[in-house]
């Protein structure tokens, strides 16, 4: 810096100088293009002088820190499609439906690519956007997003989009003995019958499709699960569920805003189908169109969005449409 002010010091004296002469010795007008010139020369020095400093200052910086910066940015990179083949042989999908929840999806997203990461659990998030004009239908978008999983996939995470994983003993890896319910009646903040299975359940894509599904009769919010729960028990599976997490109903930070309205509404048959058993409909016969398949990044956190439209059977379920206040 000192440097700098001398030299800029230098240049102001060196420059008044030639002013001086002109009036002394009655100089040509050349000199003080002449002076230009040299002030423009200074600049110049100045400039290089600068970027020099700082070039070696940033090196001097970088070699100070060198290894946890090269680790870091290999970490990153690592990290960042959430899928590196040493991590294991299986892969899960994430299926998160959804619908107008933009502010928790943004929470939810780094949230959970990081926490997976941590645990080396290969993944892929898949947002399910329910794009129509219909009741909200988490059942068939879950198995909307099942159907448009990639290949490599070979389990899934049914995950709802407001409830974040806290507690890094959680274990989201393949559920090789059964439907494993990582958001159990004891840990989940809300919900504590015993055979609650909503919030978050691991399955093999194979156990899933041993269920066919869920139920595609479920409009509006909530039962979709516990009919879900029926089918586990028919086909035969078992529900296992975390051990030894001690921090009970912390376990999760749920994004409950009470404000926000759901759909409770129960429409004519509604209120008793809802109790049913359905063994027609599934993942075999859910019926959507796929409008846009959008690749999206929240700070590192990758992830799909599918926008669906449901198909409505309205002979079957006439209390799929939005009902009028
Ligand atoms: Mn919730």
């Amino acid at each position: 810096m000192a440097l700098i002010s001398c030299l800029i010091l230098r240049a102001t004296i060196w420059c008044l100088e030639s002013k001086t002469n002109i009036s002394k010795w009655g100089m040509t007008a050349r000199t003080w293009p002449c002076c230009r010139l040299r002030l423009a020369s200074v600049a110049a020095v100045l400039l290089l002088l600068c970027l020099t400093t700082s070039l070696l200052g940033g090196l001097w910086l970088n070699a100070g820190c060198w290894g946890t910066r090269s680790d870091q940015i290999k970490l990153e990179t690592k990290d960042l499609a959430g899928d590196d083949p040493s991590w294991g042989p299986h892969k899960m999908a994430v299926i998160v439906p959804f619908r107008d929840r933009f502010d928790e999806l943004l929470q939810f997203l780094p949230h959970l690519h990081l926490f997976l990461s941590r645990q080396r659990i290969r993944h892929h998030i898949y947002i399910m956007n329910q794009a129509d004009g219909l009741r909200f239908n988490r059942a068939s978008l879950i198995n909307a997003g099942v159907l448009l999983s990639a290949n490599d996939t070979d389990y899934i995470a049914m995950h709802d989009v407001d409830l974040l994983p806290l507690n890094d003993d959680l274990n989201y890896s393949y559920p090789a003995l059964g439907p494993y319910h990582v958001s159990a009646p004891n840990l989940h903040p809300l919900y504590h019958y015993p055979t609650f299975v909503g919030g978050i359940l691991l399955l093999t894509k194979k156990q899933f499709h041993l269920c066919n599904g869920l139920s595609n009769r479920y409009w509006g919010w909530g039962r979709e699960d516990d009919e879900f729960y029926r089918r586990i028990q028919e086909a035969g599976l078992k529900v296992f569920r975390p051990d030894g997490i001690t921090t009970g109903y912390e376990t999760f930070h749920h994004i409950h805003d009470p404000s926000r309205h759901r759909d409770q509404k129960r429409i004519g048959e509604q209120r008793r189908v809802q109790f049913i058993r359905d063994r027609e409909t599934g993942v075999s016969t859910v019926r959507f169109r796929l409008l846009t398949t959008t690749k999206l990044h929240v700070h590192s956190a990758p992830c799909t969005v599918f926008s669906v439209q449901l198909y409505c059977n309205r002979s079957q379920t006439p209390w799929c449409e939005i009902p009028r206040k």
